[in-house]
Order: C-alpha cells, then sequence, then structure tokens
C-alpha cells in the first residue's frame, strides 16, 4: 500500500469513526419518491454530510449535483433558484418542494419518505454539526475543490452509504469534478441491497457504474484514478 493510500485511508476511517454508523443502518423508508430527489452540495460540507446521511439512513437515491468551491457547473443554479450560495440545497420535484437547512431537509426527509421521526445523531442538532465538524476536519481539502472536468453526457451512478471511508473517497473525486450522480443508498438492512446483489455480483460498496464509458468497478482507489483519469481536464490522477 502506497503511503497516500495508507493516509487515505486512515484519515477517511477517522471521519466515519466521527460519525459511528449514523447512516449505516436503514432506518425505515414509508415510500419511495416517483421522481429522484436532487442534493446540491459537496463532500467535505459538514452540513451536506447531515443532509447525506438522512438520505442514507432512508435508503435514497438523490441525484446529487457537486458544489464544490470554484464549481462553476451547479453553484449558481442554487443561487438563482434558491436566493443565495449556500449548501445543501435540495429540490423535491414530486412536491413541487425545494430548501435550504440541513435541520429542515432531514426533518423533511423524515417526514416524508420515513416514519416521521428523525433519529437522535440527526435530532440532536449541536452534537450532529459538530460531530460532523469532526469528520471533515480529517479531509479538509478533499471534496472541497472543483478541478476542470469534462462532463458526461449520462448520469453516473454510485452505490454508496454514507458511514463507509471507501465510500467517502469514491464520493469525495465525483465531488472535486463535479460530476453529477445518482447516489444510490445501501445502508445495512437496505431493502436495495438484494437488487445491488443482483446487479453487481456481491455485496460491496463502492461500486460506480458509468454508462458513458460501460466501466463498472469496485475499489474506491481504482474508482478514483478511473473518474480523473477520464474526466480531468487539468491535473494527473489524485
Ligand atoms: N445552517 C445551514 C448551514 C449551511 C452552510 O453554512 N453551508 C456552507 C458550506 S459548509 C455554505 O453553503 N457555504 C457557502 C459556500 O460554500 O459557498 C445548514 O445547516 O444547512
Amino acid at each position: 500500500m502506497s503511503l497516500a493510500r495508507f493516509l487515505d485511508v486512515t484519515t477517511s476511517t477517522a471521519a466515519s469513526a466521527a460519525r459511528p454508523n449514523f447512516g449505516n443502518v436503514h432506518y425505515g423508508r414509508r415510500k419511495v419518491p416517483e421522481q429522484p430527489l436532487e442534493l446540491y452540495e459537496f463532500e467535505v460540507c459538514p452540513y451536506c454530510r447531515i443532509a447525506r446521511e438522512a438520505m442514507s439512513a432512508l435508503s435514497l437515491d438523490p441525484i446529487i449535483y457537486p458544489c464544490p468551491r470554484g464549481g462553476t457547473l451547479f453553484r449558481e443554479k442554487v443561487k438563482s433558484e434558491g436566493g443565495r450560495y449556500q449548501y445543501p440545497y435540495l429540490v423535491d420535484p414530486n412536491n413541487g418542494v425545494s430548501m435550504y437547512e440541513s435541520a429542515d431537509i432531514v426533518a423533511y426527509l423524515f417526514q416524508e419518505y420515513g416514519h416521521g421521526r428523525a433519529p437522535w445523531f440527526l435530532r440532536q442538532r449541536a452534537f450532529a454539526v459538530s460531530t460532523s465538524m469532526l469528520a471533515s476536519g480529517f479531509r479538509p481539502n478533499r471534496g472541497r475543490h472543483a478541478v476542470r472536468s469534462r462532463q458526461p453526457d449520462q448520469l453516473l451512478e454510485l452505490y454508496s452509504y454514507e458511514g463507509s471511508p471507501f465510500c467517502r473517497i469514491a464520493r469525495e473525486a465525483l465531488c472535486e469534478l463535479e460530476l453529477p450522480h445518482q447516489l444510490r443508498n445501501v445502508p445495512r438492512r437496505s431493502p436495495d441491497r438484494e437488487g445491488f446483489v443482483s446487479i453487481s455480483g456481491q455485496m460491496k460498496v463502492p461500486y460506480l457504474l458509468d454508462p458513458n464509458t460501460g466501466v463498472q468497478m469496485f475499489e474506491s482507489d481504482d474508482i478514483r484514478r478511473y473518474l480523473y483519469r477520464t474526466y480531468a481536464i487539468e491535473g494527473a490522477a489524485k
């Protein structure tokens, strides 16, 4: 294992430990949105993590529009639709609803798609924000800044769940490259795991599908290298 990989895995594992198991276990979903939810966010933002944890716990599959700092593709849409640059920003086309504020997003998702009340680790605001900030602190520069990229014609798909340190590494690359993707959340006990295994052959995440190239792959480091090789305009694979 290279030193870079060792540091990636240890810091990403430390980040996961700051929010142990939160969003890793399915928490009960009442219904599946007919049209996918849309989440504008960036990986290192602690408030965005809280919104993603809620999606993960509910096994919801939002389309993620990455909005890293310096990004030119989706940040502007949030400003023009919502009035300000602030992330996370949720759009639910099923109900014509859009909103800022991670606490409001969590409450809305559990009300609309769960069984009403969000779990304590998302409801206790001071705890959620401080531990999510701690998690971000372990990888302060990943999933934060945009890298110029070529945009794919079709949405990529990433099978993931929030607290996996390996999934984080794959999500950071998607974020930095501003690659919109459908995030398919398959936490433990998710009713969607069986369908996932029938596609991938084994229960292991992250798993990337790129319909633009036909690539399907496991392994966070390979995924990150693939994404940079295929879509980055400047710089070598990070
Ligand atoms: N109270 C908000 C705070 C959100 C927030 O401060 N987001 C920061 C990123 S962590 C932001 O959007 N900053 C503006 C920017 O990145 O341009 C929430 O919980 O959603």
